[in-house]
């Protein structure tokens, strides 16, 4: 009963904008608390107004630069029919990224910039280590973020390892970051980030190579993406399609942000228009839940297995006298007997 009151009393501060209960409640979520994830199922109707943006591309391209450029661009203009600039969650999933890890000195000051703006708020993510994965993790700080009134939520992930692309995947625009010579238009397709990409952005725009860069990336659009030609081809009854613009950025000058932040809320735009935006959520949803009844499931099997018995028929597989395919009929067999 009074583990009840203490997540509901957390629920009341954070909706009153205690930044604290705030920081707090992202915490117990990080750390998959009952209290947290309480308080998250108390939020969960007041979610779904935010547009997640995914920030994402490979160590060192300025993704953390570039996001804290962002939120002041984002902080200073006033969209239409707005009367209040718009209030600005980041989230950094980022293992070698200084503000998540806080190892270097640069990467504090910068986003201390944006310290004392009470309509912005930065959120590091442990990466390692994620008691319920790292996507899950990331996808309830995100949903408190929204649920506590922020109105776009910046998420900084790594583009590689499959769970940092499964969170850009999860939101409603994705920023593909990369910069001029470091083969990372190479290590953006590898990572099969290219596909996700709904903008483009080679930052570092400073450094000589920008512009093959950007001839690169589009040229891998063209040959990715279905033509006009195609479309036409097979009449599709489709709405017209995104076309992924190709930036360039500045970070460190703050160049390049009227474009860039024109393409995300023209991405927006489209996907109100097109009806992707509901899809998107829907995908997000159907993905989080998939995950969570894995999670779950696999816990039930493990717990329901005799002692030592997993060890047992790893052991086989390891000796090769089992493939794994006959170990997991084995071990799902004995589940149901
Ligand atoms: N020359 C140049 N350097 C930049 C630019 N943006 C970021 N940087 C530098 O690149 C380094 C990595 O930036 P950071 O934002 O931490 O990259 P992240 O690992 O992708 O988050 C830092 O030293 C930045 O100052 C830019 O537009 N031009
Ligand atoms: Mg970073």
């Amino acid at each position: 009963v009074r583990k009840t009151k203490v997540h509901m009393r957390l629920v009341e501060n954070v909706l009153a904008g205690d930044r604290l209960a705030l920081a707090r409640l992202l915490s117990l979520i990080e750390n998959q608390e009952a209290e947290g994830l309480e308080a998250l199922a108390d939020l969960y109707p007041r979610t779904g107004n935010a547009h997640m943006i995914g920030i994402t591309g490979a160590p060192g391209t300025g993704k953390s630069t570039l996001v804290n450029q962002l939120v002041r661009r984002l902080r200073a203009a006033t969209p239409d029919g707005e009367e209040a600039s718009l209030k600005v969650g980041v989230v950094a999933v980022d293992p070698s990224s200084p503000f998540s890890g806080g190892a270097i000195l640069g990467d504090r000051i910068r986003m201390r910039d944006l310290c004392g703006d009470p309509g912005v708020f930065v959120r590091s993510m442990a990466s390692r280590g994620a008691p319920g994965g790292l996507a899950s993790t990331t996808g309830g700080v995100a949903q408190a973020l929204d649920a506590a009134g922020f109105d776009v939520i910046l998420i900084e992930t790594v583009g590689a390892g499959q769970a940092e692309v499964d969170i850009a995947r999860t939101a409603h625009t994705t920023v593909v970051v990369t910069a001029p010579g470091m083969g990372d238009e190479v290590q953006a397709i590898k990572a099969g980030i290219l596909e996700i990409a709904d903008i483009l952005v080679v930052n570092k725009a400073d450094l000589p190579g920008t512009e093959n860069a950007m001839r690169a990336l589009q040229a891998m659009l063209e040959m990715g993406r279905p033509g006009k030609a195609d479309l036409d081809g097979e009449k599709r009854d489709v709405g017209p399609a995104w076309c992924v613009p190709v930036l360039c950025t500045i970070s460190t000058e703050g160049k390049g942000f009227d474009m860039l932040l024109d393409g995300i809320l023209q991405h927006r735009q489209y996907l109100h228009d097109s009806g992707g935006w509901g899809e998107r959520e829907r995908e997000r949803q159907r993905a989080a839940l998939n995950a969570l009844i894995r999670e779950r499931l696999v816990e039930r099997f493990l717990d329901s297995q005799p002692d030592g018995k997993f060890e047992e028929v790893l052991e086989k597989v390891v000796e090769r006298t089992l493939s794994p395919w006959q170990a997991a009929r084995e071990l799902l067999q004995q589940e149901n007997t």
